[in-house]
Parts: structure tokens; C-alpha cells; sequence
């Protein structure tokens, strides 16, 4: 086995891996690789090719802000770019900053072990490699492990099967077929009207219905492009300091603190707006109090009923037994019109749920759907799935899925006690998921290359949370979580999509700013909470 050594190996080529190539490389003179399985960079971009998909947050602002330079040359030619376009982007910043040349693509982490003595983590990869560094980061992504499929009887389907995680390359002609889809998530109510246009009958299997809301996308107004160009600093400013990451501030303070008349109001313009306007920039209560949440549910209940012809199919695409946002809310654009459609059925699995996948299709329990082809948009084992799936393995041998048998357990969502020197950007329990990705990437990445520099100055060879530490953060984030109404749902913030996973809360959600200021005052009193051990010293037990 070849063995190579590095002070940094960094996995995964989104924009998690690439920002940290950049800045651990160019900026701290480190030397550094980054291990991707897919043959290009991308990360989510590069994997989810399904039609329709597209970022849900306005291009501008989800894009790196790290390089004025970058900022000001590209230009967006969608408010919400498809994924097409943001792949070009990313493979534009590669070029850009000549980051091609240190990445391995075609090649997947199969292991990595922290050995304490030489305080050095070793790097295994499927095509033989040892690679072996002093600090190993993860730019892994929250919503890259793909759940496996649950259904008896797939592997015997006689037609095709398709992911909406993993779509080919060459793209899928569905003319003339017979297509079911499985899951109406974001990436199922993203496919499903871009399908609708083109297969011969769409079967659309739900089990749970979605509140979706209109995304609003359109060209990118030249106006606008030039106004964003000329204000980038501001609006970046603005967004880290929003919940969301994002610049908007209409938001007030209750749903129930308005007459009816005004709230709609409210809520009519924020759906005009699209985004997620409804959700961010509404009221800010809508998560934390079921009464204002019930006034925003019940608008978008009477939406769907306004767009849906039938009124059996609008009352099982009405979501009505948990609150608005609890699940992850989808955007959409024609979801509820494609119900209209001649060619389109929506199958209930609430109340016929699926028996087994056969050959000629998916039995449910009251009829066979015959299908030529079945898409999988069911979900991922998110957040703490893509850090398992590299078998970490910590002090003494101990492995990350034993550390966290009852749920993710880290400090600040960015290390863990017993796994020195490793880094999860946007790890479980930082605000990952609820913050506008790329800079909550990039506000990790900047926080973990000023501790690298911190420790090359204290002449420390390594770096861990405490005990009592990690045990605080893991206890705030579940009581913030208990604060909200997410635990009550069923959903892959909780763990709760995949079955046997541990239920509890994985994001933190005390909000971006508030976030940014623990990291801060973290780094102010000396790395409170962590515990850094001299070069030659032994690490703490
Ligand atoms: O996955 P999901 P997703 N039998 O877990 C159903 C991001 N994203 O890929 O709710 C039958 O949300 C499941 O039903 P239920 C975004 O953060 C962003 O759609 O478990 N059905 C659900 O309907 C998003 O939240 C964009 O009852 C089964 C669906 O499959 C996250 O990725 C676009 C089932 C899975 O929905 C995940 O979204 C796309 C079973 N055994 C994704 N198992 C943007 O716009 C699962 N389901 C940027």
C-alpha cells in the first residue's frame, strides 16, 4: 500500500472541499489533498443531475464571498440557478484557483484512524492509498449519503430505476414511458413537474404531503445583477447577520400580533416574492408557536386547494398533521398544476401504502401500478450518515458510530471529543442545514484555518473538545430544539426518515448570528472548551 503524507487531507470536492483547498493551501501554505469519489467536482451539484433541481436560495447569495473578484465576474442568469449552472460555477472557481491539480477523483475514503502517538491520522482510500496528515477535514455535505432503498422486491423491477441522488450523467428521455416516483421531498417535488411534461403517465406515490411554496425564479434582472455587483459587501454583511443567511428583513415579530385581514397580507406578498420569503421573512414565530404556526399552514392549505382541481387529490396533497417548517420546506414551480394534468395520478400511501416493488411495477395494497420506470426521491441518511460512512476511528480505536450510538455528540458542530485534529465543516449541531450553505462553509472553514494557525504558534500538535464541553454544546442545541416545534415532526432534521436512527435534533438552531458570536468568543478566551496538547506531549484521555 503507498503511503503518502500531507498536513491536511481534505474529503469531498462541493463547496465545502474546494473553499478549503483554497484557504488551507493558498492561504496557510499548507500542504493539503482533497479525496473525491465522483469523477468531477461538485459535491451535490455534481451527483444531482435529476431535472428540475435547482438551488432554493437566491444565486447570489448562495455562491462563495470569500473573492471580490470571483463575485463581480460571474454572472447568474437565474434568481435561483439550476443545477447546470451552478456546476459550471464550481468547476469555474476550480479553474479559477487551479484547485484540479489536488484533488483524487474516482476515489472514496473507506477508513481513517487517529493514532496517538505520532498524532497523525491515517487515510484510507478504495484504490489502496494510505494517506496519512496531521489534520483531516471533512467537506463531506449534510445530504450526500443517499438512504438506501426500503421496498421488497426492487432488485426483480423489469424496467429501469433511477435516484434522484445519483441521475445519469447522459440524462433520462422518459417519452412515451410509464413513470412512478417515489417521495415528494424537495428533490420529488422538484422532478415531478419536469417528468409530468414528458412521460406518457406519471404515478406520484406520497406518503407524507409537503407545505410547498412557490420558488418565484425568473431571469436575473440586469438591474438587479448590477445593483447586487455594486452593493456585495453590504448584502453579505446583511446575510450573516440573518438567521438564515440570507438579506432579508422584512421579518415580524408575531403572526398573532396582526388582525387577519393584515397577516394575509403578509403572507400574499411573501408568496409573490417566492423564496423563502413565507418561510424567513414573515413572522418570526411561525417555528416556535403552534397557534401563529397553524395561520401560515392554513394559508398554504388554502393555496393548494385554490391550485388543485380535484378536491380529493387537494385534500391528500394538504398537509394537516404537523406544523409548517418542521419538515424542511420545499419550493416549488408548477408542483400543484402537474396534479391537473391528464397524465398525472397521486397514489396515497398513508392509506394504500406500498407492499413490494414487482416486476411489472409497485403493488400497493389495494392495486399494481404498472410502470417502465421507478425514481427514487426518497431521501438521505443526513447529516451524521456521509461522517459514518468513512468508518472513522477515534482514540484507543474507538469508532465515531460508537461515540455516537444515541446521536451526533460534537462541540460547536465542528469537532468531537476523542477524535483530535478532525474538522467537520457544517458538521451536526452547527447551523449547517438552516444557514445558506456556502458561508456557513465558509465561516467554518475560516474558523478551522485561524485554529490551525493558532496551534502552528502555540506549537501544539493537536486539538479536542473537552468532555464537558461537547456534553454542554450536545445539551444547548437539544434544549434549543425542544424550544421549537421540529422535534414533534417526523423528519430528516430529527434522524426521524431513517429507520433505527437515533431521534434528535441534529441542526442547531439558535441562528447563524448568535452562532458566529459563540465561535468568536470561543476563539477570544483562548479556545475556551477545547483542549490542545503540546508537540511530543501525550494527548489528554
Ligand atoms: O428527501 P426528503 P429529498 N416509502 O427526505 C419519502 C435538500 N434538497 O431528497 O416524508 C415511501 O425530504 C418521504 O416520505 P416521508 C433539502 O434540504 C434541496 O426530497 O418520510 N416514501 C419524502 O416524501 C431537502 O430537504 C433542494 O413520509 C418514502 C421523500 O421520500 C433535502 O435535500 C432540492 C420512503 C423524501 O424526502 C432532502 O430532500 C432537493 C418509503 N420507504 C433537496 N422513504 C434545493 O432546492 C422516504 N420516502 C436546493
Amino acid at each position: 500500500m503507498s503511503e503518502q503524507e500531507y498536513d491536511t487531507v481534505i474529503v469531498g470536492a462541493g463547496f465545502a472541499g474546494l473553499y478549503a483547498l483554497h484557504k488551507f493551501r493558498d492561504g496557510l501554505g499548507l500542504s493539503a489533498v482533497v479525496i473525491e469519489a465522483g469523477d468531477d467536482v461538485g459535491g451535490t451539484w455534481y451527483w444531482n443531475r435529476y431535472p428540475g433541481a435547482r438551488c432554493d436560495i437566491e444565486s447570489y447569495s448562495y455562491s462563495y464571498s470569500f473573492s471580490e473578484e470571483l463575485q463581480q465576474e460571474w454572472c447568474w442568469s437565474e434568481r435561483f440557478a439550476g443545477q447546470p449552472e451552478i456546476l459550471r460555477y464550481l468547476n469555474h472557481v476550480a479553474d479559477r484557483f487551479g484547485l484540479r491539480s489536488d484533488i483524487r477523483f474516482g476515489t472514496r475514503v473507506t477508513s481513517a484512524s487517529w493514532d496517538d502517538d505520532s498524532r497523525r491520522w491515517t487515510v484510507v482510500t478504495d484504490g489502496g492509498e494510505q494517506l496519512v496528515c496531521r489534520f483531516l477535514v471533512s467537506g463531506v455535505g449534510n445530504l450526500s449519503a443517499a438512504k438506501d432503498p426500503e421496498f421488497d422486491g426492487l432488485e426483480r423491477f423489469g424496467g429501469n430505476v433511477y435516484a434522484t441522488a445519483r441521475w445519469p450523467h447522459e440524462g433520462v428521455d422518459f417519452t412515451g414511458r410509464r413513470v412512478g416516483v417515489v417521495g415528494t421531498g424537495a428533490s420529488g417535488i422538484q422532478v415531478i413537474p419536469e417528468i409530468a411534461k414528458q412521460a406518457a403517465h406519471l404515478t406520484v406515490f406520497q406518503r407524507t404531503p409537503n407545505y410547498a411554496t412557490p420558488i418565484g425564479n425568473g431571469a436575473m434582472d440586469p438591474e438587479f445583477d448590477r445593483y447586487v455587483k455594486a452593493n456585495y459587501a453590504a448584502l453579505r454583511d446583511r446575510s450573516r447577520n440573518h438567521f438564515l443567511g440570507v438579506p432579508y428583513d422584512l421579518v415580524q415579530p408575531s403572526a398573532l400580533a396582526l388582525d387577519d385581514t393584515e397577516r394575509r397580507r403578509v403572507y400574499e406578498q411573501r408568496w409573490a416574492q417566492g423564496g423563502f420569503r413565507l418561510f424567513f421573512d414573515a413572522f418570526a414565530d411561525l417555528v416556535f408557536d403552534e397557534a401563529a404556526n397553524d395561520t401560515a399552514a392554513e394559508f398554504i392549505r388554502e393555496k393548494i386547494r385554490q391550485r388543485v382541481t380535484d378536491p380529493r387529490v387537494a385534500e391528500v396533497l394538504a398537509p394537516t398533521d404537523y406544523p409548517y417548517a418542521t419538515k424542511r420546506p420545499p419550493l416549488e414551480t408548477n408542483y400543484y398544476e402537474t396534479f391537473n394534468r391528464d397524465n398525472v395520478t397521486l397514489v396515497d400511501l398513508r392509506s394504500t401504502p406500498i407492499e413490494r416493488v414487482t416486476a411489472a411495477g409497485v403493488r400497493t395494497s389495494d392495486s399494481e401500478h404498472e410502470l417502465d420506470d421507478i425514481v427514487l426521491a426518497t431521501g438521505f441518511d443526513a447529516m451524521t450518515g456521509p461522517l459514518l460512512r468513512m468508518n472513522l476511528t477515534g482514540r484507543n480505536g474507538t469508532p465515531l458510530a460508537e461515540r455516537w450510538a444515541d446521536g451526533p455528540r460534537t462541540y460547536l458542530g465542528l469537532m468531537v471529543h476523542g477524535f483530535p485534529n478532525l474538522f467537520l465543516i457544517t458538521g451536526p449541531q452547527s447551523p449547517s442545514v438552516l444557514y445558506n450553505m456556502p458561508l456557513a462553509i465558509e465561516d467554518h472553514v475560516d474558523w478551522i484555518a485561524d485554529c490551525i494557525t493558532h496551534l502552528r504558534e502555540q506549537g501544539s500538535a493537536s486539538i479536542e473538545p473537552t468532555p464537558d464541553a461537547e456534553d454542554g454544546w450536545v445539551a444547548e442545541t437539544a434544549q434549543l430544539a425542544g424550544n421549537t416545534l421540529l422535534p414533534r415532526t417526523d423528519s430528516w432534521y430529527m434522524g426521524a426518515n431513517v429507520p433505527g436512527k437515533p431521534r434528535v435534533c441534529m441542526v442547531y438552531l439558535g441562528g447563524a448570528p448568535t452562532y458566529r458570536q459563540i465561535c468568536s468568543d470561543v476563539v477570544a478566551k483562548g479556545y475556551e472548551g477545547f483542549a490542545l496538547a503540546p508537540e511530543g506531549a501525550t494527548a489528554n484521555a
